[in-house]
């Protein structure tokens, strides 16, 4: 395909008096410079001709148009601009419909709104989902909204990035009409049609009024107040509210300059490099060379084994995906629990009104207990969740190997162990991968895809395909102790361990972390996921351990007391009578003085900021020696692993991209400082030192995968 051309992205074609204003720009009709070209051209070309009455403006393919072309931001701004344009569509004196038939999307539906009258088809979807990317709608949709919606709606509509469905544009009086059937093409001109017939005048949302100034700036005021609290540190929603409240209070040309000015300061912001990247991250962790290489095995029916907390939420996900679903258990008790588990999450799906009686008998129609192998004979994938042993888990395989079908996918969802010797426990290791999703698994949405040595292309393009279906963000990790996710989380775990012992406590650390953007800092997830699951595996790592390594015991010194976290009521923090919110404990502060004075340590002083500075080292660290170790395929992977998986803050795009912004010399210079310390936990990552001598960053990595 040749290079987008004004001529080739926005075509023109004259149906009696009407001139039919085509985008089509694949994938989504998004508003590069050759389609703002196009329609500004079109736009001129309708005003000048007296043979057209009116124009109408559609999105050929799926989409009307999903919004400015994020590809473009950062680059030098080209002519015309999208403001620009859509005055111009404004302008223009004869009537202008917009059909939207798809998404119609930030700029895409600025566009629309600068149209004389909106004419929407069923799969129509509306938003203004800038704030998602650090921005906020800036070719006159803060304007434009509130005047064709209301100030409260609109913001609101701004504030959280929400898609509105057809109905509900028409209900927001963001579109005119709504149409059952038809193509956008037939359906808009026969709308067009009807407007020339009744010389309808050309309406411009400008001049509409804002309704009660006061009544609005008062919403405002408690918008900006609710906004300032939930979206702690983001800079773009409080900039809309700015925005919003300039519509109200000046002339619609004034709040239009307004809107500019605060466009481009969140252009300029950290915080909309981190959203993008983290937006194009996630759909690139799809692009792997198994899917490119082989076509996916054909699936339907699934096998859960396990009906604990991970394998009832992982059936939950493939029975809200339409998956027919049998689960296994080793014996009646079991199993009975398991469909419990199951049952439970509906049961509070119905509490809160999201299900009813009905939908729940439907969905469990598709799910059998059991706890017969054989039952599982004809399945076409199994997804192991049972107890986080090696022995145990191999002993599952052997009879998975036993009944399965030949080409039957099977799956284990563990989260450290071996699966290359999973694998080798059947006669079928080209059919063995790892699945390893979060908990609660029909909530979390990351799936780390663990593919072992021997597992076929196609089993790895069938993982992949799982995960679309079950609408996860899968990334793809290479088999070590941890995978990408949990080996990092153990090494920056170990920083943070190092700070409390060195002088920081568990709640500085904790807030530091949070100050960050985290929801919650280390000490406080291990409360959450129970102290005792980090024990076992310091346990079973202890014979492995470097004896050289620093190692602090303190973690240990609350499991001994059986102080395990929220389900015991205290760990790191007190919980008294089923808090869910911890206090700081004294006595955790008593033992951590008492671990200091064995060993010797003089306690020391640490800002949020040094905190932090070893925190990110450390997750960065070795967050480069996976991706040197092709455990994850590019720094983006990693990204993506704690933007899903981990709570990481979205609008700092992921570790790795957060030392491309801190600048990689910096990053290791921090480093190679905190190596004085200790030289085996902080010897700086080969590829860092690789990428600083070249004058690299870790993006230049994922452009050249
Ligand atoms: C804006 O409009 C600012 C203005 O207010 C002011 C300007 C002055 N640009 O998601 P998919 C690509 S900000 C460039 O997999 P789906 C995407 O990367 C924008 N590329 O499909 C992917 O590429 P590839 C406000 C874009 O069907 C391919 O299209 N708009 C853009 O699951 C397919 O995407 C938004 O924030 C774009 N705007 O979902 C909407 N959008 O094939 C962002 C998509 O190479 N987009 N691509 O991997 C979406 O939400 C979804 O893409 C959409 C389709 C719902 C449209």
């Amino acid at each position: 395909m040749g290079a987008a051309t004004p001529a080739t992205v926005v075509t023109t074609a004259r149906e009696g008096a009407i001139l039919v204003v085509t985008v089509d720009n694949p994938p989504v009709n998004a508003l590069g410079v050759a389609v703002r070209q196009g329609l500004a051209a079109a736009m001129a070309a309708a005003q000048a001709d007296d043979g057209i009455a009116g124009v109408l403006l559609v999105g050929a393919g799926k989409a009307f148009i999903a919004g400015a072309d994020i590809r473009e931001f950062g680059k030098p701004a080209m002519s015309p601009s999208l403001p620009e344009v859509c005055r111009s569509i404004e302008d223009c004196t004869k009537p202008v419909i917009a059909v939207l038939h798809g998404a119609a999307l930030g700029g895409g539906l600025e566009v629309a709104m600068s149209a004389h009258y909106r004419l929407a088809l069923p799969a129509a979807s509306l938003g203004l989902p800038e704030v998602n990317l650090g921005l906020l709608p800036g070719s006159g949709g803060t304007q434009r909204a509130p005047r064709l919606m209301g100030v409260k709606a609109a913001t609101e509509l701004m504030l959280s990035g929400k898609h509105l469905g057809a109905k509900a544009a028409l209900q927001a009086g963001l579109v005119d009409r709504l149409v059952e059937s038809g193509t956008p093409v037939a359906a808009g001109l026969a709308y067009a049609n009807e407007l020339l017939a009744q010389k309808a005048p050309v309406r411009r949302t400008r001049d509409i009024a804002i309704a009660n100034p006061s009544g609005a700036l008062a919403d405002l005021e408690a918008l900006r107040a609710d906004t300032a609290k939930k979206t702690r540190g983001l800079f773009s929603p409080l900039k809309i509210i700015e925005c919003v409240q300039a519509a109200v209070q000046l002339t619609f040309d004034e709040g239009l300059a307004r809107e500019r000015a605060l466009f481009l300061e969140c252009l300029d912001s950290p915080q909309r490099a981190g959203l993008i990247h983290a937006f194009f991250a996630e759909r690139e962790t799809a692009k792997i060379p198994e899917a490119q290489a082989a076509q996916p095995r054909a699936f339907k029916t699934l096998a859960i084994i396990g009906g604990g907390t991970m394998g009832a939420g992982i059936t939950v996900s493939a029975l809200d995906a339409g998956f027919t679903v049998t689960m296994i258990e080793r014996d009646a008790e079991s199993i009975a629990r398991g469909q419990k588990n199951v049952e439970k999450v509906y049961d509070g799906l119905i509490a809160k009104g999201r299900m009813t009686e009905e939908g729940k008998a439907a969905t469990m129609a598709r799910y059998t207990p059991s706890t017969s192998y054989d039952e599982i004979a004809d399945v076409d994938l199994v997804i192991e969740a049972v107890f986080e042993d090696l022995e145990v888990k191999k002993a599952v395989f052997k009879e998975l190997d036993r009944v399965c079908k030949k080409g039957a996918v099977l799956a284990t969802n563990t989260s450290y162990l071996d699966i290359d010797a999973i694998a080798a426990a059947t006669s079928r290791p080209q059919d063995v991968i790892g699945l390893h999703f979060f908990s609660p698994a029909n909530i979390m949405k990351l799936l780390e895809i663990v593919v072992p040595a021997k597992v076929s292309a196609d089993v790895v393009a069938t993982a992949f395909e799982l995960a679309k279906k079950l609408k996860k963000v899968p990334v793809r990790a290479g088999v070590c102790d941890g995978f990408i996710g949990n080996r990092i989380l153990a090494v920056y775990k170990q920083a943070a361990d190092y700070l409390m012992e060195d002088g920081a406590s568990p709640y500085e650390i904790d807030e530091a972390v949070r100050g960050f953007g985290f929801a919650m800092g280390p000490f406080q997830v291990t409360d959450l996921a129970g102290g005792d699951i980090g024990w076992a595996t310091r346990k079973r790592r202890a014979a492995t351990r470097d004896p050289k390594a620093r190692y602090v015991e303190v973690a240990d010194r609350i499991c001994e007391r059986g102080w395990f976290g929220q389900k015991t009521g205290r760990g790191f923090y007190l919980y008294p009578q089923g808090a869910r919110v911890g206090q700081p404990d004294p006595e955790v502060l008593a033992i951590v003085d008492a671990e200091r004075a064995k060993k010797g340590v003089t306690p020391r002083q640490f800002t949020p900021e040094e905190i932090m500075r070893r925190y990110m080292a450390a997750m960065v660290n070795e967050g480069a020696k996976v991706v040197e170790e092709g455990i994850a395929l590019r720094p983006l992977d990693v990204d993506v692993t704690f933007l899903s998986g981990y709570g990481f803050p979205r609008f700092r795009g992921g570790p790795m991209k957060w030392a491309d912004m801190q600048g990689l010399p910096q990053v290791l210079a921090d480093i190679q400082a905190f190596e004085k310390e200790d030289l085996l936990f902080w010897k700086p990552a080969p590829l860092l030192v690789k990428l600083v001598a070249e004058g690299k960053n870790f993006d230049s990595l994922n452009k050249a995968a």
